[in-house]
């Protein structure tokens, strides 16, 4: 019997660390430096294949512009989500920092712990990187996350992050069914 998976997953991360690049490059495909304007509590519709599962998936992405005044537009970013990619900006340590606060407001919206992965996002500019892939991969690791590096600009592991997302969800899914 065809098994079909529908997941809402959430981009949770600082301002400006690449979220909405991310986003845009997974579900058209391409990379717009003049895109400023963020979905924000609306979502993108893409669907994938997870190939080790021979899955299909429809992922409902949801990108959130900065950190909304009100609680109950976090709330309603939050509710129904089953993973989510926490982002940093690997030439802004302050943003590899703060995703420890991105995890905790996402588990605290939620009634339990949901599926992350950690992006390095940016590594194509290699001359100004201040986060090195071991501090990130030592953070997702003690933290029991998988780590990707990607480039929204050159469009690598964009793919494979949401990939390896989905590939968790439903395995997360399984697993409580
Ligand atoms: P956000 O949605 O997390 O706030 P954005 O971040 O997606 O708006 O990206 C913030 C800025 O970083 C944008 O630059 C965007 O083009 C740039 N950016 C995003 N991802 C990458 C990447 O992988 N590499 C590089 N070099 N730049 C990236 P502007 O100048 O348009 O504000
Ligand atoms: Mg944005």
């Amino acid at each position: 019997m065809p098994c079909e998976y529908r997941f809402k997953a959430v981009m949770l991360g600082d301002g400006a660390v690449g979220k909405t690049a991310l986003t845009t490059r997974f579900t058209q495909e391409f990379f717009d430096s003049d895109y400023k304007r963020t979905i924000g509590s609306d979502f993108a519709i893409k669907k994938l294949r997870v190939p080790e599962l021979d899955i299909d998936v429809t992922l409902q992405v949801w990108d959130l512009a900065g950190q909304p005044r009100f609680e109950v537009v976090r709330q309603g970013f939050y509710r129904g989500a089953r993973g989510g990619l926490l982002v940093y900006d690997v030439t802004r340590r302050r943003t590899f920092l703060n995703i420890q606060h991105w995890k905790e407001e996402c588990f605290k919206n939620l009634e339990r712990d949901i599926p992350l992965v950690v992006v390095a996002n940016k590594v194509d500019l290699e001359d100004s990187r201040i986060v090195t892939q071991e501090e990130g991969e030592a953070w997702a690791e003690e933290n029991g996350h998988l780590y990707v590096e990607s480039s929204a600009l050159t469009g690598e592991n964009v793919e494979a992050s949401f990939t390896a997302l989905s590939k968790i969800m439903i395995e997360d899914s399984q697993s409580r069914s």
